[in-house]
């Protein structure tokens, strides 16, 4: 196969990324052009994403991009899920709300009037998070907003909407909506209806793979590149991240790491059991057909926010020095990382101590080396879920995104669960965004476990054996 270069769009919670992949011949090469930070703004309204500031930095990144290597065959964009932008014909009806905004709270009220629990989740097979897109647009339908709206875009649906001039909405992202038939995996259409929410509002879904439509000519020239097709991939980060897991299926799960840990498996089907509901298991659409058997659990979220805090606070907190210092210690204080008081922002040390009095006057190192600890707890505890309810017998998890990098982290999840970690690669949202557009373009073929075998090879990951 001949090799070739591709260029990814990756946003994340905090900061997003652009990067381009040369691919081809058995090589994966993945080299950062742009990176930058995301930061939400509270209006009197509520939180919201700065999603003009993240498009000028797409534009920026691919501009890089086209800079480094004229030669980019095709562009492709993956964010967080759940969000999106309300328009009225070409036009941006205000910032998207960021999930963390409380208003979803009445979103919640509203839906379940309407649709109880379990039958949602036959529908739909997600797990209740307040934030999943159809409580948001009950939100929006309660305010008039659909009465003006004419169409709804996930955020990377929007971005490619105003790269190319085309609305589509592609399905693994669309899955995280609550709207998606678990099924059919396309919209469905009695759900909608009985929510009230316009059906004209959503885009016809599309594949990981297919071409949403070309740089439009002015876009082509602001970017200094060439009309190149913009390409679907797992448009949700998890589902590219979970394309660039060296080894998941029977045996071994997967922790994708980021502001959110999402520890799952890959599955054949959905698991619609009422013991998968009770445990709050989510079934998210992945790249080839494939479900993404998954929960959501707390993630770097409470240190970005504790470093975040203890930086206001004067304190330098350089998170590297401080791990180090933290895996001096040993008397970690374990509290529930899952309680839902520690989801919204806002000033996460002392919501720590409010959970676990024991951290009064801590030191910045004790307080992260007690996260640390309590995510290990929680991570171990949702594998041994994870277990019951495939079927499988797990006994090695990949960790991939930031928490690989994150040794003692690894080494207390591997000694705690005893089970075997494989760590990395730390980039595997924008790697299987990548591979996804190489697939495409002809790069590179297989099914994902070629595409896996090949960053793999590329990207070998670092083994952390349980301690007795
Ligand atoms: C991870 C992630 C999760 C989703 C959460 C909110 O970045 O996409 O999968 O539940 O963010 O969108």
């Amino acid at each position: 196969m001949t090799a070739g270069v591709v260029a990814a769009v990756d946003l994340g919670a905090t900061s997003g990324r652009v990067v381009i992949g040369r691919v081809g011949g058995g090589t994966l090469d993945v080299q950062d052009v742009h990176r930058f930070p995301n930061r939400p703004v509270r209006t009197r309204d509520g939180l919201h994403w700065d999603v003009l500031d993240l498009y000028r930095n797409v534009l920026e990144g691919l501009r890089k991009a086209f800079d480094v290597e004229p030669g980019i065959v095709s562009i492709g964009i993956d964010s967080w899920a759940v969000d999106y932008g309300l328009l009225r014909g070409d036009r941006l009806l205000g910032d998207p709300y960021h999930y963390r905004d409380e208003r979803t709270a009445r979103g919640v009220a509203a839906v379940d009037d309407v649709v109880g629990r379990a039958e949602l989740y036959a529908a739909n097979g997600l797990q209740f998070l307040p934030f999943n897109t159809l409580y948001q647009l009950a939100v929006d339908r309660d305010e008039g907003m659909l009465d003006v709206a004419t169409s709804m875009l996930l955020v990377p649906d929007l971005l490619a909407f105003w790269l190319t001039g085309e609305r589509r909405a592609e399905r693994t992202n669309a899955s995280t909506t609550g709207l998606l038939d678990v099924t059919t995996g396309d919209w469905d259409d009695a759900l909608v209806a009985r929510l009230g929410l316009p059906r004209a509002l959503f885009a016809p879904v599309v594949e990981p793979g297919e071409r949403i439509g070309t740089l439009t000519a002015d876009v082509a020239a602001v970017v200094g590149g060439r009309p190149v097709p913009v390409v679907a991939v797992g448009s949700h980060d998890t589902a590219s991240a979970v394309v660039a897991v060296p080894l998941p299926g029977p045996g071994s799960a997967y922790i994708c790491s980021g502001t959110w840990s999402l520890i799952g498996t890959e599955t054949d089907a959905p698991v619609l059991t009422p013991e998968s509901r009770a445990a709050n298991f989510t079934n998210e659409g992945g790249v080839d057909g494939r479900t993404r058997y998954l929960r959501n659990v707390m993630g770097m979220w409470l240190v970005n926010e504790c470093v975040a805090a203890w930086q206001a606070a004067g304190h330098p907190a350089d998170l590297p020095a401080l791990l180090d210092e933290a895996a001096t210690i040993d008397d970690p204080v374990v509290l529930d990382v899952e309680d839902p008081s520690l989801v919204p922002a806002g000033d996460m040390p002392a919501r720590l101590v409010a959970l676990a009095p024991g951290l009064a006057g801590a030191s910045p190192a004790r307080v992260l080396r007690s996260i640390v600890e309590s995510l290990a707890v929680a991570y171990a505890r949702t594998l041994d879920a994870l277990e019951t309810l495939t079927g499988d017998s797990l006994d090695t998890v990949n960790v991939v995104g930031g928490a690989s990098l994150n040794r003692l982290l690894c080494q207390r999840l591997a000694d705690l669960s005893g089970r075997v970690v494989l760590a990395g690669p730390v980039e595997a949202t924008a790697t299987g965004n990548l591979l996804v557009q190489a697939r495409a373009a002809g790069l590179l073929d297989g099914t994902l476990e070629d595409l896996r075998a090949l960053v793999a090879r590329t990207h070998p990951p670092r083994r952390h054996d349980p301690r007795r």
